[in-house]
């Protein structure tokens, strides 16, 4: 693999799998994804891991999907690709997943963190989905995961101006579980892993997907819509604008085309 590294044993039943892509933030390509997805899989199938803990680096545990990957999509495109598979999988995992997030997590690293069951922020943490900015709107959960998780009139403005909040932000608002010093994220990301993988594994794999339930009803179709309005807007002009302004690191001009 070339943009995951999985340590088993970081402690007793504990996996790290760690996104590797540090000099593009850990943006999330389309080879990440599926290295990520294999390796949970894999994790999940393992009898020696009882919790599993994604973490990024310091300066990012992901700063989005691959905008340049993504820039010269179509509609057609982005649903022949089915990137949706890759993340549905990775939502199946039966074991518990915490994120540990140091740094940037936006867009579709927001996503995977709240797509994990818990989240370990470092102060330096920072959240957001600034889709919006490059012309779309949050196509991995965003809109409905983030509302559920701090609420609709805070999710409204995180969306919809694609700014950041920090951890203590993010703590406030009932994101993330705690906020530690940068140097303690993944330490306390692995205690916490720790107390969970001292449970009974069926426990704790019948309680999460329990849990899950409450959080996810109705999540289905609330990620239908998103989904299909995520397609849409790679049918737009402001799409292809606002991506490529990113590339060439000038403001977008859009149009509402
Ligand atoms: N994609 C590609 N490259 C990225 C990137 C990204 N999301 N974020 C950063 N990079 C690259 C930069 O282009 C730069 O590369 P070089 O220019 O050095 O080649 C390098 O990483 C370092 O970034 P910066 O130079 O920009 O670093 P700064 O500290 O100045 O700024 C930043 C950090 C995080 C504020 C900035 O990089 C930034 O704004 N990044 C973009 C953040 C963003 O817009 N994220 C949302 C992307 S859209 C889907 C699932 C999910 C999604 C979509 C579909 N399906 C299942 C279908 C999700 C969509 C998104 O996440």
């Amino acid at each position: 693999m070339d943009f995951i590294i999985v340590e088993k044993d970081v402690a007793p039943f504990v996996a790290v799998v760690r996104l590797n892509r540090p000099k593009e933030l850990n943006a999330l390509n389309l080879q990440l994804m599926g290295e990520l997805r294999d390796s949970l899989e894999a994790l999940d199938a393992d009898d020696t891991v009882r919790a599993i803990i994604i973490t990024g680096d310091r300066r990012a545990f992901a700063a989005g999907a691959d905008i340049k990957q993504m820039s010269g999509k179509t509609a057609t495109d982005m649903l022949i690709a089915d990137q949706f598979s890759t993340w549905d999988r990775i939502k199946r995992t039966k074991k518990p997943i915490i994120a540990a997030v140091s740094g940037f997590a936006l867009g579709g690293g927001c996503e995977l963190a709240m797509t994990c069951d818990m989240i370990i922020a470092s102060e330096t943490a920072k959240f957001g989905q600034p889709e919006i900015k490059i012309g779309v709107m949050p196509g991995a959960g965003g809109t409905q995961r983030l509302t559920r998780a701090i609420g609709k009139a805070k999710a409204m403005e995180l969306v919809l101006t694609g700014k950041f909040i920090d951890a203590k932000q993010a703590e406030a608002w009932g994101l993330v579980n705690r906020v530690v010093p940068e140097e303690l994220y993944l330490e306390e990301a692995i205690k916490l892993a720790s107390e969970i993988a001292a449970q009974s594994p069926i426990a704790v794999r019948l309680a999460k997907e329990a849990i899950n339930h409450v959080a996810e009803s109705h999540l289905n179709e609330g990620l239908h819509l998103e989904r299909k309005n995520f397609y849409l807007l790679f049918a737009t002009e402001d799409q292809t604008e606002g991506m490529n302004a990113f590339i060439e690191k000038r403001p977008p001009n859009f149009t509402g085309r």
